[in-house]
């Protein structure tokens, strides 16, 4: 089907595709139909369109044989599918119509949807962002990752504590995948390492493997918006390699029979929930091994169909890590080039200087990895000889060429980390192998270059770079916020949401009386929306006319959730005593998941809870004040709160959030932030300006100053009563009777631990920042034009933006070249 015919497709015809396939799927049509039987007829029909479209995809691609970037990721939080595909294919309101004369609303069919939920937080949302840009610029690109039987967890709240169940993503199938058994891959591990001699005398290395896994890949496509492109994210499932023991099942041995798959099986059952920390667990290892090596193992495979010698490898093709989490990558390339492939060393270490560039994502220590040279020689002997020859090379090159006969030097720059256990540094290896290394906003770039790898600067001066974090404009503002999407595109001409530059046309009607009230009635419609919806999952009443202030991302102490309650509990004391308090309503939303192996994020969840349910019951505060803490945050939940919230909180202490995309894509939608200056906040208050952003706290640069002082957290407790009494009273059983100290491993990290975090150095900033905003948000003019200046500002932060920076600075991705002859076998 040709673009021109698909944009030509009638309701009619869409609704008979809906039929055909429900009668496909044999669904009894003589009784109602069931939602869940028309979302997968509306998915099958889409997929009619989408997998047409992948294949024009794919034979252009062929003709232009342009380079391509693989994007390797081990986490994808992609969210939903449907509505965003509707919106890319432009095919939203002839579905909305069709399912209406089937009897049905097109939201509550959405609902049928599971989230696809193959990641923890932002690293794993923005490689799910960048796949949609990628598509739409009409990038040559191949998502590669897990085909994670469970994604992340789902959450609930038993008692006030938080409970996790496993996500059956997948227990019905999903629409949104086809198996592809002809790239299928095999994967060694364990076993050992033999050196046998050629005839000419050379050496070289065998690897004889303890196991075969077996790979298989599911490609999810990824529609562009607007544009004829359908890339892949194509994600590994492991299976053993062979599949059932019929001697041990003759023998009687029903469950021995059965084992290897099991096992095999373990590899990509179930996405590690650790956010921003590393795992430190074999299978962690082994799922990173196993994704890597299936995905280079692919890519050489794509680039041998096409070439029948190695010359034009590096020009084609371009790996980006997504932190390290995929760095074996790196070590698993070297080994194919040099045992199966025969390079001789230089030429496979050129090779991999060429095509590997990395992400880095995070300053936490907690986060950086290290793998136990044990593992490695237990699982992967072959790879750990190359690593220690890249080591001995790199350290006797370019370490004693700056720094000739510096033994520490050594020490600190080596792949290696001596001490009790040595341990493999995999940043390290990806630093010195990749040919850019960036860090996701300008500041985080800086203290990469300065704080974390300032030898690795001195040493590689040009390669390392920024590229500030984007979000994609058509899940965040034209899918989920379909009423401000609307009303922008009565004002702003062109197709703001390709070029989200455009809103900033929006400017011109800030303090235009009319478009304000318009932009809150919409911002008041989509509050109504979310109080039923809170309704719904929390049992609380709220009002849409209190200030709805957001706080959702991953539960962790940089991020800070606990200031957060701190100044609620201030709140509700001065009301507690001056009931006639002159602040506006407000509702504190909360969405949020602890690691499950996180013992204070999941007390601070605890603690939220239990403040909530005295506050939301106390009659006494008259509803000036509620605290809600929704269950089960993910993309989906994150679509219905971010288009009602007035407030961001953008609250992490100071050089700890490397970029925050949560950010963004609430100021997009109309959010005013209080926020401190970390991360992506200080690009957003250059480009909001400073009238229209709440910023309070420690800067970086003051953070640091307070470590080399000594920072003494029960001075400021003592010195400040209205903390004192606030983290007292959380000390005593007001919030949960009867017993007593039950949040107090709160206060035990805020006084007795050191406050990590400097929750109460940046307690009276906030406070006040508060303040300014409750003042603020009493101007509703005043507040509708910080509101409106918020969205149309936004346009930098389109992910559209940080690919072609990445195409342009890192990739030299070429885009729309003319067609050459197609490379022959
Ligand atoms: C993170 C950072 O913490 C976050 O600030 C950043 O926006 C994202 C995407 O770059 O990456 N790093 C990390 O390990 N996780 C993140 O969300 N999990």
């Amino acid at each position: 089907m040709t673009s021109k015919s698909r944009k030509n497709i009638t309701v009619k015809a869409f609704k008979a595709r809906i039929q055909h396939h429900l009668n496909f799927h044999a669904v009894d049509l003589s009784h109602s139909i069931d939602k869940k039987a028309i979302l997968m007829a509306v998915c099958s029909s889409v997929n009619e369109i989408v997998f047409d479209k992948l294949q024009s995809t794919n034979i252009r691609r062929h003709e232009r044989n342009s380079r391509s970037i693989n994007y390797l990721s081990l986490e994808y939080l992609m969210g939903r599918m449907l509505s965003n595909n509707l919106h890319n294919l432009q095919l939203f309101k002839t579905a909305q119509a069709a399912t209406k004369e089937l009897g049905f609303e097109i939201e509550d069919i959405f609902e049928e949807g599971h989230d696809l939920a193959l990641g923890n937080g932002g690293l794993g949302r923005l490689a799910a962002c960048y796949l949609d840009s990628l598509a739409t610029l009409d990038y040559n690109a191949m998502g590669y990752g897990i085909h994670y039987e469970h994604g992340l967890f789902e959450q609930q709240f038993y008692n006030n504590r938080q409970i996790e169940s496993p996500d059956e993503w997948r227990e019905y199938g999903n629409p949104w995948e086809v198996c592809r058994p002809e790239a299928e891959q095999e994967i060694p591990l364990y076993g050992h390492v033999e050196t046998v001699a050629e005839t000419d005398g050379t050496l070289r290395k065998v690897w004889h493997p303890g196991q075969i896994i077996k790979g298989v890949p599911w490609d999810v496509p990824i529609v562009g918006y607007n544009c004829e492109t359908v890339n892949v994210l194509r994600l590994w499932e492991s299976r053993a390699s062979s599949h059932f023991d019929w001697e041990a099942f003759n023998a009687g041995d029903y469950q021995d029979a059965n084992s290897a798959q099991t096992q095999a099986e373990t590899i990509s059952k179930v996405l590690y929930p650790n956010d921003s920390t590393a795992a430190g667990k074999e299978l962690r290892f082994i799922q990173q091994y196993f994704f890597c090596a299936c995905s280079i193992k692919d890519i050489i495979r794509r680039y041998l169909k096409h070439h029948d010698d190695w010359s034009q490898f590096a020009d084609k093709f371009v790996i980006q890590l997504n932190d390290t989490h995929p760095t074996i990558a790196i070590l698993e390339l070297m080994r194919l080039l040099l045992d199966e492939y025969r390079f001789s060393w230089d030429n496979a270490w050129q090779m991999c200087k060429q095509v590997f560039a990395y992400t880095n994502h995070t300053l936490l220590p907690e986060a950086l990895e290290k793998w136990s040279v044990e593992l490695f020689e237990t699982i992967l002997p072959r790879h750990l000889e190359i690593l220690y020859r890249i080591n001995e090379e790199f350290l006797n090159g370019q370490v004693d060429k700056m720094w000739p006969g510096d033994t520490a030097m050594r020490r600190k720059l080596s792949l290696i980390e001596e001490g009790q256990q040595k341990m493999v540094r995999m940043a390290h290896l990806s630093v010195i192998t990749s040919f850019k290394v960036n860090g996701v906003a300008e500041i985080h770039s800086e203290l990469v270059k300065q704080d974390l790898f300032p030898e690795f600067h001195k040493l590689y001066p040009n390669k390392l770079t920024n590229v500030t974090n984007g979000i994609t404009p058509r899940r965040w503002l034209k899918a989920c916020n379909p009423a401000l999407s609307d009303l922008i595109s009565k004002k702003v001409k062109g197709d703001w949401a390709k070029n989200l530059s455009l809103l900033s046309t929006l400017t011109d009607y800030a303090e235009d009386k009319k478009f304000q009230q318009q932009f809150m009635q919409v911002k008041r419609e989509n509050k109504v929306k979310l109080s039923e919806e809170i309704k719904k999952l929390t049992g609380v009443s709220v009002n849409p006319d209190a200030i709805f202030d957001v706080q959702i991302k991953r539960l962790h102490e940089y991020k800070r959730q606990h200031l957060n309650l701190l100044h609620i509990l201030a709140l509700y004391r001065r009301l507690l005593e001056n009931p006639r308090l002159d602040i506006n309503p407000r509702v504190f939303i909360f969405g949020a998941k602890a690691a499950p192996g996180y013992y204070l994020a999941k007390e601070i969840i605890y603690a939220i809870n239990c403040v909530a349910e005295k506050i939301n019951n106390d009659a006494r505060i008259n509803d000036k004040l509620k605290v809600v803490f929704l269950p089960n945050y993910r993309v989906s939940l994150a679509e219905k709160i971010i288009p009602a919230a007035d407030v961001s909180e953008q609250i992490s202490t100071a050089g700890k959030e490397a970029s925050g995309t949560g950010n963004m894509k609430l100021a997009l939608n109309g959010a005013v932030t209080i926020g401190t200056l970390d991360g992506a906040n200080i690009e957003i208050a250059e480009e909001v300006g400073d009238d229209n952003i709440f910023i309070f706290g420690k800067t970086v640069d003051e953070i640091k100053a307070l470590n080399r002082q000594g920072y003494d957290p029960v001075s400021i407790y003592n010195s400040e009563p209205e903390l004192k009494s606030i983290i007292d009273w959380l000390d005593s059983d007001y919030f949960t009777p009867g017993k007593f100290g039950e949040l107090s491993a709160i206060t035990q990290s805020l006084l007795n631990d050191g406050d990590h975090y400097k929750v109460l150095a940046d307690f009276v900033s906030y406070s006040q920042a508060q303040e300014a905003l409750d003042k603020a948000y009493k101007d509703q003019a005043g507040w509708a034009k910080m509101a409106i200046m918020n969205t149309a500002m936004m346009g930098k932060f389109t992910s559209d933006r940080s690919i072609e920076d990445y195409a342009n600075n890192i990739w030299s991705l070429d885009k729309n070249l003319p067609a050459t002859q197609a490379v022959k076998l």
